[in-house]
């Protein structure tokens, strides 16, 4: 299959900022009794915080908490993963996850981003990818968080490409669901592949390099 873009889930795909969320949700569901692991963690891949702080909340047995008191809760998480994005930098861009961004794009392939996250061009900022990309669709710009296809329908726009056109690449089954719902073929890694959840299922982004002739 001869792909014209590729659109890649930022969180868990392109640095591995998915452990920093863990680590921010686990000390928020600590504080609240709630128990939390990285199997419960894998639920919250790709999914938006408030929809990730109803998860957590649906296993909390203290009184029922009123909206301001949850839209706390969530500034509360989000606060602790951006001190985590702050200390990154250009090291935190992994090594084959670069050399595997050059490879595709001497290609002449486009490239875009499609993430949840609201924090998406901080993060972008700070491993040196703030230029990098030709489109980025981020939580920012959507309604609808994975698994709905809304934010890679936005990024396929953005590129002027169709989703049968488009490879996209996600570490999260709601993003592998998210992607097939929308027509685009998935690439997984991490906790997606290990699901199967993907048409090609990978221990690495290198092994894009080999189907993206
Ligand atoms: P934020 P992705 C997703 O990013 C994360 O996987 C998910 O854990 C997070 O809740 C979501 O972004 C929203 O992130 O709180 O930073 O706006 O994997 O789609 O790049
Ligand atoms: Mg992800």
């Amino acid at each position: 299959m001869r792909y014209r873009a590729v659109i890649f889930d930022l969180d868990g795909v392109v640095c591995y900022t998915d452990e920093y969320h863990y680590l921010a949700w686990k000390a928020l569901a600590d504080k609240l009794g709630v128990p939390f692991d990285r199997a419960f963690n894998d639920r919250l891949r790709g999914v938006s915080r408030r929809e990730s702080l109803r998860l957590i909340l649906e296993r909390y047995a203290g009184p029922a908490l009123a909206e301001a008191q949850q839209a706390a809760l969530a500034e509360e998480k989000n606060a602790l993963y951006r001190r985590y994005l702050h200390q990154m930098t250009s090291a935190d861009l992994p090594a084959e996850v670069k050399s595997t961004l050059d490879a595709l794009r001497a290609r002449g392939l486009k490239l875009a981003i499609g993430s949840s996250s609201k924090n998406a061009p901080l993060i972008l900022e700070r491993v040196g990818l703030g230029d990098f990309f030709d489109a980025v669709a981020d939580g920012s710009c959507i309604t609808r968080s994975k698994p709905d296809p809304e934010v890679f329908l936005k990024a396929a726009a953005m590129l002027g490409e169709r989703p049968r056109d488009c490879l996209v690449v996600e570490d999260a089954v709601s993003g592998a669901k998210a992607g097939h719902t929308g027509g685009f073929a998935v690439a997984c890694v991490g906790a997606a592949a290990r699901a199967g959840a993907g048409d090609h299922n990978f221990r690495s982004v290198t092994d894009l390099v080999e189907i993206l002739e």
